[in-house]
């Protein structure tokens, strides 16, 4: 009866029950990686850089992740640059490259129950096969995976809980064999693998293959929509959303999040949501500007912004832990009579209870991809019935969010009165593109700091000599794009050295040129003047080097890019270009030295200077290049090649 008279009154009740759980909760996290997500994060002023990582990772203060996925470097442009391999060669071993051990221990510093997840994009060349998989040698590439989750703990004392196989590419059942079988030998039968980060289809192989199934921890799907295959579901798998998000940070972003958040679980009995990605911190201009969950792109001012998608995450985040579980659909979890959706997750011990509400329309919560069809969502009321052994709660904490549209304002994460259930129940009225939590947990915290220093763009002049940075690692502020670029020392001076003497597994085309390029600065940069010194190398040396400037393509269009490139050959032969891989405007012949020598390209509207050693070998007009873009140096071919003292100035 009361049902009915609640239908009458247009009121939906939600009977919340324990008669049967649901599935586990197993956690929300973020990707670094895939590529270079998190490069400009690592050069941050101390101060706004501890900050940025409270927001992501520290319990009860913002985002609070409960996973963090990154990239296993595979020395490959994974979207947003290339990110270092442990081996870059068969021959060696590097454990201080790049910055994921680094942001790995930041967050287990802050949160020591987040778990660890490593998945490769790209491999490194002496992994390839001739059709660019990373299945030449089966054998080799699991132990080259089981050697940076060797290396986590050893170097580290990190425990890798996590390892997928690779990203959004075909995996070969052999391989996975061999992975899980080198892991357990060498006494890591704990860490599980997810598989195959792409879409449901490895639960095909799961069914044709009984053998396969005991391997495998649970399916990643990525960008599902929200929805997974039957048979997914029905394989008793957990399911993840293992990458998922992708959305340019605004309300729309952060209303993307909060659907999906609660409709992977409640439409696809999805789990696990792990956004693309984790931080926004790589150049502006560079693919996927602003696609994650807060944006920190300006190391030289310390000016970051924390984004929406934060305070989403936080409504589910800080009023759960993984290993809680859901209620069962009908009875806690499912969809609003007028649009919308709810999930109630419960501890182990059944002593705290968490409901998050969400009300999200169409339009303000689209995300990237998959296009969902058109859904309705009205203001309604709704009554929460806490029955049997919940019925034990009577009160809880309440934390709500109205994202604003069209310049109307938003309330973010905020605290609101403390709800009392009269008779075990409670009614809500809810509006549109509201986010509730309703929590028996008091910990709740819209965590803060001072607004952080204001924005500038990238400062000119500018100059760096490599000095200030440790050994092995990526030169500040130039963001790789194909190739790797690492600091080393002669004892006394310290230069950048591109790595990589072949090509890589590709994740996608950007090697394809050949070349090795690391990219600087401003996208809008139109009149500059460069300058670096380069050497060439004795061994496994690079045929040359270039400098470049106007860049109008990266990522995984870097091939493609167009812009001036200045490229000298080791024998001494030079070329002016007009894009990355071909378009020659002039060649000629210059002096080159031993060691050092010094590059300059100036670029003032169409005209076009280079210098070698002080001396000029170039002055000319051209018309056929990009009006803006970053600027590059590089490797004319995969070897060998170093670069020191870099000046960059405005050209008048
Ligand atoms: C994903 C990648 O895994 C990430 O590294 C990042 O590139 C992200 C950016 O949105 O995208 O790759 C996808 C690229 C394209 C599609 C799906 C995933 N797509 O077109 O469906």
């Amino acid at each position: 009866f009361l049902v009915i008279l609640g239908s009458v009154l247009g009121q939906q009740e939600i009977d919340l029950d324990t008669l049967e759980l649901g599935r586990m909760f197993e956690g929300i996290g973020g990707i670094s990686g895939g590529g270079a997500t998190s490069k400009l994060l690592v050069n941050y002023p101390q101060k706004q850089r501890d900050e940025i990582l409270d927001y992501l990772f520290k319990p009860n203060f913002g985002a609070s992740l409960q996973i963090l996925k990154v990239e296993i470097g595979g020395d490959a442009q994974s979207t947003d640059g290339s990110e270092s391999s442990h081996m870059h060669y068969e021959w060696e071993e590097n454990y201080e490259r790049g910055y994921e051990w680094w942001l790995m221990l930041e967050a287990k510093k802050r949160n020591p129950d987040i778990k660890l997840y490593g998945l490769s994009w790209g491999f490194p060349g002496f992994l390839r096969r001739l059709d660019n998989t990373p299945f030449l040698n089966n054998t080799k590439t699991a132990e080259y995976i089981v050697k940076w989750v060797n290396a986590a703990k050893v170097f580290y004392n990190l425990t890798i809980d996590f390892i997928g196989i690779w990203n959004e590419r075909p995996y070969e059942v052999d391989y996975i064999r061999i992975l899980r079988k080198t892991l357990d030998s060498q006494g890591f039968q704990n860490v599980l693998l997810v598989v195959g980060d792409n879409s449901w289809e490895a639960v095909s192989d799961i069914h044709s293959d009984p053998d396969l199934a005991p391997l495998i921890y649970a399916l990643g799907c990525h960008y599902p929509g929200t929805y997974a295959w039957d048979q997914a579901v029905f394989s008793g798998k957990p399911l993840w959303a293992s990458e998922d998000y992708s959305t340019f940070n605004d309300n729309i972003g952060a209303g993307c999040w909060a659907r999906i958040l609660n409709q992977n679980y409640v439409n696809g009995y999805m789990t696990s949501t792990i956004s693309w990605n984790l931080i926004a911190s790589y150049y502006g201009g560079l693919p996927y500007e602003r696609d994650g969950l807060m944006t920190a792109e300006q190391p030289w001012t310390g000016h970051y912004v924390v984004d929406n998608p934060i305070w989403i995450s936080a409504h589910t985040t800080q009023f759960t832990e993984i290993g809680w579980h859901y209620l069962r659909h009908g009875t806690g979890v499912g969809k609003l009579d007028l649009g919308g959706s709810y999930v109630s997750i419960l501890s182990p011990d059944k002593q705290d209870l968490t409901i998050v509400i969400e009300t999200m329309q169409h339009d303000h919560s689209k995300c990237i991809r998959p296009n969902i069809n058109w859904f309705e969502v009205k203001k309604q009321d709704i009554v929460i019935n806490l029955k049997g052994e919940l019925a034990k709660f009577t009160e809880m904490d309440l934390w709500f969010t109205q994202l604003g549209y069209d310049g109307n304002n938003s309330t973010v994460f905020q605290k609101l009165d403390t709800i009392k259930f009269v008779n075990g129940s409670f009614k809500l009225s809810l509006g549109l593109d509201q986010i509730y939590t309703l929590t028996t947990v008091k910990s709740g915290n819209h965590g803060s700091y001072p607004d952080p220093p204001a924005p500038k763009p990238f400062p000119l002049p500018y100059f760096d000599d490599f000095e200030g940075v440790q050994v092995y690692q990526e030169p500040f502020n130039l963001a790789q794009q194909a190739g790797s670029f690492e600091v080393l020392t002669d004892g006394k001076n310290k230069f950048v050295r591109q790595m990589l003497i072949d090509i890589p597994v590709m994740w996608c085309f950007a090697e394809q040129s050949g070349k090795g390029i690391t990219y600087i600065g401003n996208y809008s940069w139109s009149d500059i003047f460069l300058e670096v010194d380069f050497r060439c190398s004795k061994v496994n040396a690079s045929s040359g080097v270039f400098l470049a400037s106007r860049l109008d393509r990266s990522g995984c269009d870097t091939q493609l890019t167009s812009g001036a490139f200045f490229g000298v050959y080791c024998d001494g032969a030079w070329t002016l270009h007009q894009s990355i891989s071909g378009n020659e405007l002039d060649h000629g012949t210059l002096d080159i030295h031993e060691e050092w020598n010094k590059l300059s390209l100036l670029i003032h509207g169409h005209q076009i200077m280079g210098a070698s050693n002080g001396v000029g070998i170039f002055n000319e007009t051209i018309h056929d290049i990009p009006g803006s873009g970053f600027a590059a140096f590089g490797t004319l071919t995969f070897g060998l090649a170093d670069f020191d003292n870099l000046h960059i100035k405005t050209a008048e």
